[in-house]
């Protein structure tokens, strides 16, 4: 190999390491300029196949906090175009949330890292949540209608292959609820 062109994979390994994401730790007690701004969505509202709300409206730095009513919710990260499959290998799942009633004690809490539009669905398979309606979004291109919920779920309704799911509950913060009292 050319010396430079080792030079050139050296550089894009360090850069690759760079950009691996190194801080997964929880740590609500870490102070910030300003309050981080918690924004609940409840899988199931109403004992629906729905979140409640599915279009959030959320800012750089804030936390979307999933609560999860019956039966065995879930949520995952997908993409606009292939609804009810995880968006690629790092993708957040929160894994499933079986109880009979009343509603989790534990959430998932994801942050937003950046303004791109963040989708996500149930991969709850028994009764095809996500193909009955179960997907969501955070910061939508409201200028955009090719890209709303609306268009997103419409493509949902025609997924043939069951939910997908991560091997792993990866990219938030499965936690107890920190507001148990909350109501929903
Ligand atoms: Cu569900």
């Amino acid at each position: 190999m050319h010396s430079s062109s080792l030079f050139i994979t050296f550089a894009a390994a360090l850069g690759f390491v760079a950009a691996a994401p190194t801080d997964n730790t929880y740590n609500p007690t870490k102070t910030s300029s300003s309050p981080r701004t918690t924004h609940t969505v409840v899988a199931g509202r109403g004992g629906r196949l729905i979140f409640g709300p599915d279009n959030i409206v959320a800012e750089v730095g804030s936390i979307v906090e999933f609560h999860f009513n019956p039966l065995n919710h879930s949520v995952v990260e997908s993409s606009f175009g292939k609804p009810c499959q995880p968006k690629d290998a790092d993708s957040f799942f929160g894994g499933f949330f079986p109880i009979r009633q009343g509603q989790s004690d534990e959430v998932f809490q994801i942050e937003v890292k950046d303004t791109r539009p963040i989708w996500f669905y149930c991969a709850q398979n028994n009764g095809a949540h996500c193909q009955s309606g179960m997907t969501g979004v955070v910061n939508q291109n409201f200028d955009c209608q090719e890209f709303s919920l609306r268009a997103h779920r419409e493509l949902a309704t025609k997924v043939q292959e069951p939910g997908g799911v991560q091997a792993n509950i990866q990219g938030g913060w499965r936690i107890p609820n920190p507001n148990p009292l909350g109501g929903f």
